[in-house]
């Protein structure tokens, strides 16, 4: 049985084993969590590295002998390609067929407020780990979340804009068609007008679009000092892209919401997105064993550095099994009562939820900066 079990352990990842999960004679020693992410598509690099950090994390906490004095965690991943039916789709597969008592994502705020309110009333515990639109957590008691909202971020990262580079005249530009990317846009305003930010113009565009040469016309000739983008990457890095091709010189700089923490933006954009300003509550440089050990493993297994959306993940998978392990049982009620007495120390930092099942502190958020397609902390 041991020798099967940690076969399992090693490649207890992916819907191969949804079928076999709740039949076998290893189901007794498993606990299924499922999980619903971007695996494909335009934004298929947010999930990438959702689903690298969440199988570290799973590796580890299976090596040193797993939940429920030793039962190992299998993981489901369901691709939602981005695509909110395809995630209720996952959902109902996850909560109906595999039965799981945690979905963990999925990946995108818009996907949350349609596979929220499935599983809340399913009474499914259900953790976003990068979900930053306002009101992802009041969809329900079963919603909680451990990425920050964009209002926690956001402010932080302006104030640094002003404060460090004279920013104050500003155009504003979000994706009319994303909740996140709304949401993110709302959160910018507020604190743009808490600054004392002078709005020269607020131009919208599709989350698919490639030409934003209207709108980046028109705020050429406004002289701003900056300009706000709250998107998703892919768009980010077209609009970036296409403003120094239309003469929008690198002296004005782009600041971004979360969408844009993502090394993707310098491998599209490379250094048309220098100088881009991000607020983040992780990066890579991060002084700490924890942090640097995650880092050197993550980039072991995965040939490639982690970001944020790793670093979220890895916790959260963390976090969820000593939550299981708290709840005593694979049960979803009892690990949602266990995940409001989380104290958790990863590399994100101190962590617990507040009673809405947010994440209880900003304090760790730095800004970073994109200087040769690469992100470095503001000194
Ligand atoms: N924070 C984004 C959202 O809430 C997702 C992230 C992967 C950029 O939709």
């Amino acid at each position: 049985m041991s020798r099967l079990l940690s076969t399992v352990g090693a490649i207890a990842i992916g819907s191969l084993l949804a079928a076999p999960a709740a039949t076998t004679a290893w189901a007794q020693e498993t606990v299924t969590v499922g999980a619903i992410e971007i695996l494909s598509g335009p934004s298929a690099a947010y999930g990438t590295a959702i689903k690298g950090g969440l199988e570290l994390a799973l590796d580890e906490i299976n090596a040193a002998g797993g939940v429920l004095g030793g039962k190992k965690i299998a993981l489901i991943i369901e691709d939602s390609a981005g695509n909110k039916d395809q995630a209720v789709n996952a959902a109902r597969k996850l909560v109906g067929r595999d039965k799981v008592p945690v979905v963990i994502g999925p990946t995108l705020s818009n996907e949350m407020f349609a596979v929220g309110p499935v599983t809340n009333e399913r009474k499914v515990v259900t953790v976003g780990t990068s979900t930053t639109a306002k009101g992802i957590t009041e969809i329900g008691p079963f919603i909680f979340r451990t990425s920050l909202p964009e209002s926690d971020v956001v402010p932080v990262t302006l104030k640094t804009a002003k404060d460090k580079f004279g920013v104050k005249k500003i155009a504003m530009m979000y994706a009319n068609d994303d909740a996140f990317s709304k949401s993110g846009f709302d959160s910018m305003k507020a604190a743009a007008e808490q600054l004392g930010f002078e709005i020269a113009t607020i131009e919208t565009f599709g989350s698919k679009d490639s030409d934003f040469s209207a709108q980046l016309t028109k705020i050429k000739g406004l002289n701003v000092d900056a300009i706000t983008i709250s998107a998703l990457v892919e768009p980010i890095s077209g609009v970036v892209l296409q403003a120094r091709q239309l003469g929008i010189p690198a002296s004005v700089r782009f600041i971004g919401g979360n969408g844009a923490n993502s090394p993707k933006l310098g491998e599209i954009a490379g250094g048309a997105a220098d100088g881009l300003l991000v607020g983040s509550p992780w990066f890579i440089a991060k002084k700490g064993e924890t942090n640097e050990k995650f880092v050197a493993d993550y980039k072991k297994r995965n040939g490639k550095d982690p970001d944020q959306f790793a670093a979220q993940a890895y916790d959260t998978m963390y976090i969820v099994a000593k939550a299981i392990d708290t709840a005593g049982a694979a049960d979803s009620d009892k690990i949602r009562e266990a995940l409001y007495k989380t104290d958790f120390n990863g590399v994100m930092g101190p962590f617990s939820f507040t009673q809405g099942r947010d994440p209880a502190s900003n304090e760790g958020v730095v800004v970073l900066a994109m200087k040769n397609g690469r992100f470095e902390i503001l000194e």
